[in-house]
């Protein structure tokens, strides 16, 4: 096929990795800006090589007007979460978008791969609106823990180093490393509520702390020098006692301040 078909081919795919990709992002950030735990812990996404596609089109005796229709994985998105638990939580989430049709599940958690691979795959329906109109695409949403994703990306490099032929002691070693992924994940989830409480404490604090310095910020245009930095000083202080319901005292008498500023401002104006 020459390198322009190619290209035109795998421009909608590209079009759907990156809309994805912001629409997962945004997730994210909605959900820490309302001082909320994400079970998204990070996304990333790629569109297929040539070279891979060639590989799979080789190996499953695919023709070429057959690739769309039977490779599902020619747009990929990777959701990475902190636990276990997250992984349904994702799927939810998914499966309640107007945006994404999901039309295939793998749970390659319950049943791991013979290789020891683990992660819950979905294949959705995506619609791509281009100069020739709206197109539907598969893309391949693969989710997984952090532990999970670490095992499956030393694993993929070592099966592309030995081909197929994975030398016996490293596929043993690989299969201990994917018991010990599986243990690891285990003793997490039952730490869970923990590590989730701190972060959670985490992002609030930064929250705040992000909201007040942004009121600062807004009273230099309106307030004298001298009073913002006595503002200021204050801050630093309530800061250092490290409590966030002193900083959430101090956003509020700050916010009361601004106001004041903004009713002047108004009064000015006039
Ligand atoms: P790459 O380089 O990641 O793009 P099937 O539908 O079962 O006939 P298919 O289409 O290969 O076969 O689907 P499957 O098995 O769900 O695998 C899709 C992707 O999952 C793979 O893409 C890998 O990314 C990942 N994967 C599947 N099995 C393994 C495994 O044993 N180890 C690792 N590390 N990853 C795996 P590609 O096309 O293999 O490659």
């Amino acid at each position: 096929m020459e390198i322009q078909l190619w290209k035109d081919l795998l421009e909608p795919y590209h079009i759907a990795v990156e809309e994805l990709l912001i629409k997962f992002q945004y997730l994210i950030r909605e959900y820490r800006g309302k001082g909320m735990y994400s079970p998204i812990e990070e996304v990333n996404g790629r569109v297929k090589k040539i070279s891979s596609i060639l590989e799979k089109m080789h190996k499953k005796k695919i023709e070429f007007e057959d690739i769309e229709n039977k490779i599902d994985d020619l747009a990929g998105i990777r959701i990475i979460c902190q636990f276990v638990e997250d992984i349904d939580s994702v799927v939810n989430i998914i499966k309640n978008r107007s945006d994404m049709e999901i039309i295939k599940e793998k749970d390659y958690l319950n049943n791991p791969k013979k290789s020891g691979y683990r992660s819950y795959h979905l294949i959705i329906k995506y619609n791509v609106i281009t100069l020739n109109g709206t197109k539907s695409i598969n893309v391949e949403i693969q989710i997984r823990t952090l532990a999970m994703n670490f095992w499956a990306t030393i694993e993929h490099s070592l099966q592309y180093k030995y081909k197929h032929n994975m030398p016996l002691h490293i596929r043993e070693r690989l299969n201990g490393a994917a018991a010990a992924v599986i243990a690891l994940d285990k003793e997490m989830s039952s730490v869970r509520d923990e590590i989730m409480d701190s972060q959670n404490s985490f992002q609030i604090k930064a929250q705040v702390v992000a909201e007040i310095l942004n009121t600062i910020q807004n009273l230099y245009s309106a307030a004298n020098k001298r009073e913002i930095i006595k503002i200021q000083d204050e801050f630093y202080k309530v800061y250092k006692t490290g409590e966030v319901d002193e900083l959430e005292k101090f956003g509020k008498e700050l916010d009361i301040i601004a106001e004041g500023y903004m009713a002047q401002g108004l009064e000015n104006n006039e």
